[in-house]
């Protein structure tokens, strides 16, 4: 470069945007980078090569970013969370920055396809599901919407295990996804914090005489920063998504090494880099896992270190640390940050409690994500003491001023005290994690109108009726730009060319397409449009399934965790139902169907893995019966994923949403489908309530129980057993199964499952089923008449726009975080 050049030109010859440049780069960064040539370059190579071009186009842009807010001193958020599901990066990236077409363009001239080279990377699997892919969204969001933020998490050197089925059981394999390197990250080794676990506390007096607490003992471990860029769409902002990497401190190497204890000190190297190397599979907690808690510390103790170490640098004082920095917890998994935050202020920079608590209280934000009562997270208090003394007591003390506080307003409740205590003292002691996070924060919400409702009315009751002001609803979103540019190419064309492209920043404009919904000149090509989609995953399927499905037939989809709330099971007896109809009457033609399912069974969870192999067995028999075998299909696609996600939405034709009323947090699955152009098949659960008021009643199929009627039949004493007895299409549906004609006479494989149905049926998919199956048979007719069919998933995409994670964040905004947008100018 000339030494004289500005940075700008620089920028400008190193970085440029155009073909020439960027096929300049790509080949750079393959040798020298890379380290390959051409000749012998693979698939992957060339990924790596153009995932590096890229991030060498985005570096600028965060300088520039990170320079602004600190100079600004802008008013930041930090998402805390123990999970993230962003998704492959190199299509998103390459959107943001506006430079698909030059990049095809670069890419072809050396010989490739740039979908050939998006196929190549493997995505960062850092979540269990829609929890940590709505962090993404929300980064995606914030960075488009110009806003300061900083995702904070974790690097689990190993994601959520890769699904292979074998003979219809899921399998577990390792995910590996670090193998080939991850070229969007940087190493930020001056970025880094200790952590201490274990030991104990002592008391001294400071040299004011205060009396003051000091942690010692125990051993330490280090965070390591590691930063990925997450630009916005079409802005030149561009955010930070910072992952912890825990690994040994030097200092505690240093002391066994000189006392000559190598293997030990190894060892302890090894037990550090332990804590951040897997991620916990499961979509519920568990309770005691000593790991999980020391992950979630060492998320929360490295972040918020990190946030005092930027606010203090910039020469701000500490007491304003509130007006700089507002975290947001996602789930509690974080939810130790709130004694974490009082150590540190407390006993590393000497505050005083009522002023220490005063700025956590009005540094915290809390989103809860579910309801099940199974879920909410709670620790052993022995564990906890073992692991983090010093916080124990912190929360001892914080719960102390919490329930006098109680005492005073409710003089003579003693079992009021005693429900809202951080302490669950009813049986074994547990910290009760949701408490704490209450108790820290000044917002509390939930993650749709009818769980902030239930939320309310239910498990966080109590604190709604102490402090009501704390409480309100955000209604989750997607990210237009991954779940309609990126996923449906075709759809985003026809999108912009009538609602302009505008469309993909401000999804409202989709209102635009709501005219042309009633003009049936246009449904030709809408269902065009679908057709490719579904063709595309029909060539996916046969590929990883074997399965040869009529992309002509109506895709029927299920996707998401496998969880008997989820329901998956009531879809498959619909199926068997459907399958023994034909069977005893071969003149009932129903609607050509594919039945589509996927997604993963937690290891542990042994009826969700059974699940899975039913429906494997049920599509053994079903796909392979002549008698119906143009008529119905069911496949499970392996290894449910952000990717894979991202072909299946646009490919669907009816979207299942059928949890149990008043179990389903949200779901965002239901928005991704309807977004491109799926009509849902739901029950009032979550979002889906919304969804069905936005897109109307007429255009939503809508069946089941609500959540006060299921309360009540609860309550009522529910027998499941009856519902079985008097209704002949489900007796039918059970026996089959129940007899062995989908295990190969074996009676016994499902019959964990159908007793729980005959006897328990905890999540009540015999009371739903006549309801669910009458659903079905209008789907059924409604499919036949194409027109209006079409006219309703048109109307679906026009009036999703409310569920953009643009709005969500725009509401956290206005009633949270309190944050301006930032322009950046290159
Ligand atoms: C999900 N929770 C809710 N948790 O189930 C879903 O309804 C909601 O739409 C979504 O959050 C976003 O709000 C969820 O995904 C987890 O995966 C946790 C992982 C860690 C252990 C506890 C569950």
């Amino acid at each position: 470069m000339d030494e004289t050049a500005s940075p700008t030109e620089h920028e400008h010859t190193r970085t440029g945007l155009s073909v020439d440049a960027l096929h300049r780069a790509l080949l750079d960064n393959l040798f020298y980078v890379v380290g390959r040539f051409p000749a012998v370059a693979t698939q992957q190579d060339y990924y790596r090569a153009l995932a590096f071009t890229v991030r060498d186009r985005l570096l600028h842009r965060w300088l520039r970013t990170v320079q602004t807010y600190k100079a600004e001193r802008s008013r930041t958020v930090c998402y805390l969370s123990a999970e993230y599901l962003p998704g492959p990066q190199l299509g998103h990236n390459l959107l943001a920055l506006g430079i698909s077409d030059n990049a095809g363009e670069a890419v072809r001239r050396a010989g490739l396809e740039l979908e050939d080279l998006i196929e190549a990377e493997a995505e960062p699997g850092l979540g269990n599901g829609g929890l940590g892919r709505l962090a993404a969204c929300y980064l995606d969001s914030l960075a488009t919407l110009q806003l300061p933020a900083i995702g904070y998490g974790l690097r689990y050197e190993y994601g959520i295990f890769r699904q292979r089925i074998d003979e219809g059981w899921q399998v577990e394999v390792a995910d590996s996804w670090l193998r080939d390197g991850n070229p969007w990250e940087l190493r930020r080794p001056h970025i880094a914090f200790e952590i201490r676990l274990g030991g104990h506390t002592e008391r001294y007096l400071d040299a004011h005489g205060h009396s003051r607490v000091r942690w010692v003992g125990g051993e330490l471990i280090r965070g390591v920063a590691y930063d990925t860029p997450i630009p916005g769409y079409g802005v030149y902002n561009s955010n930070l998504l910072r992952l912890w990497a825990a690994e040994a401190t030097e200092s505690f190497d240093f002391g066994s090494f000189n006392a000559g204890d190598y293997q030990g000190a190894m060892r302890r190297k090894i037990r550090s880099e332990t804590v951040s190397r897997v991620l916990y599979p499961n979509d519920e907690p568990e309770t005691g896992k000593r790991l999980r808690l020391l992950q979630g510390y060492l998320l929360v103790s490295c972040s918020l270190q990190d946030m005092l170490r930027i606010h203090l640098g910039s020469g701000d004082s500490l007491d304003r640390f509130h007006q700089r920095f507002v975290v947001q917890l996602n789930d509690t998994h974080p939810a130790i940050a709130v004694a974490e935050l009082m150590r540190l202020l407390l006993d590393e920079h000497g505050m005083r409690w009522d002023p220490a608590w005063e700025l956590t209280r009005r540094t915290f934000a809390y989103t809860n994500h579910t309801l099940l009562p199974e879920a909410l997270e709670k620790w052993p208090l022995p564990l906890f003491e073992e692991t983090l003394p010093r916080h124990l007591e912190i929360i001892f003390d914080i719960n102390q001023c919490f329930l006098d506080e109680v005492r005073i307003r409710f003089p003579h409740d003693d079992a009021l005290a005693t429900r809202l205590s951080l302490i669950d003292e009813t049986g074994p002691r547990y910290v009760r994690m949701a408490h704490l996070a209450c108790v820290g924060s000044f917002s509390i919400n939930g993650v749709a109108r009818l769980h902030t409702g239930l939320l309310t009315d239910t498990v966080l009751r109590d604190f709604h009726a102490l402090w009501p002001e704390r409480f309100n609803n955000k209604t989750n979103g997607v990210s237009p730009r991954r779940f309609s540019n990126l996923s449906n190419p075709g759809l985003c064309a026809l999108l912009s060319r009538v609602a302009g492209p505008g469309w993909a920043a401000d999804a409202e404009r989709l209102r635009l397409l709501e005219p042309y919904a009633h003009q049936p000149e246009i449904y030709p090509e809408w269902r065009r449009i679908k057709l490719e989609r579904k063709r595309a995953l029909a060539r996916y399927i046969a590929a990883q399934t074997g399965v040869a499905v009529d992309p002509e037939s109506m895709f029927d989809v299920q996707v998401k965790r496998i969880h008997e709330y989820k329901r998956q099971h009531l879809n498959v007896l619909h199926i068997i139902a459907l399958y023994s109809r034909i069977k005893m009457d071969p003149a009932l033609d129903p609607v050509p169907r594919t039945f589509v399912f996927g997604g993963k069974a937690a290891p542990g969870y042994a009826m969700a893995k059974l699940i899975i192999k039913l429906i494997h067995s049920v599509g053994e028999v079903v796909n392979r019966d002549p008698a119906v075998r143009d008529r119905l299909r069911v496949v499970f696609v392996p290894d449910f994923n952000v990717k894979v996600a991202q072909r299946i939405y646009p490919a669907a034709d009816l979207s299942e949403q059928i949890s149990l009323a008043g179990k389903e947090a949200s779901g965002t699955g239901n928005m991704k489908f309807a977004l491109n152009g799926a009509l849902t098949i739901g029950t009032l659960d979550g979002a889906n309530v919304e969804i069905r008021e936005e897109v109307g009643p007429e255009n939503f199929f809508l069946f089941g129980l609500t959540s006060a009627e299921v309360d009540a039949l609860k309550r009522s004493g529910y027998c499941p057993y009856g519902c079985y007895r008097e209704n002949p299409l489900l007796r039918e549906a059970i026996d089959l199964l129940a007899e062995g004609l989908f295990s190969h006479g074996d009676r016994d494989l499902f019959r964990p499952l159908v007793d729980h149905l005959l006897h328990r049926d905890d999540y009540m998919l015999l009371a739903d089923f006549q309801s669910y199956v009458d659903c079905q048979d209008r789907v059924d007719r409604a499919f036949r008449d194409a027109d209006s069919w079409t006219r309703m998933s048109m109307l679906n995409v026009a009036r999703m726009g409310r569920f953009s994670s643009d709005r969500v964040v725009q509401e956290y905004c206005r009633d949270i975080w309190r944050l301006e947008p930032v322009t950046i100018r290159p």
